[in-house]
């Protein structure tokens, strides 16, 4: 229940999401890939999570918590 999850943010052709997935690979992670608008100004959702327009972003996320035993369970787990 505490599994934390990764998200990239990443864009196809993008030499550095590249790099980051790569390493990503290579350290035997599991990570969701979200992909960016190719138009920097349509990259809202990347900007409001992250403050920046640019990828790749990587954000570490805790799954849903939606029962207040799940909220418990997961805070006596940290
Ligand atoms: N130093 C940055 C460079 C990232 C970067 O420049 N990414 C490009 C895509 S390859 C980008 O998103 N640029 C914004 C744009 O011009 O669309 C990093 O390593 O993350």
């Amino acid at each position: 229940m505490s599994e934390k999850r990764l998200v990239l943010f990443r864009l196809e052709g993008c030499p550095y999401c590249k790099r980051a997935e790569k390493e990503l690979d290579k350290a035997g992670l599991k990570y969701k890939k979200i992909e960016v608008p190719a138009q920097k100004s349509e990259r809202k959702l990347l900007k409001e999570i992250s403050g920046q327009d640019s990828v790749p972003v990587l954000l570490d996320v805790i799954g849903a918590k939606d029962q207040d035993d799940d909220i418990v369970e997961w805070l006596e787990s940290q």
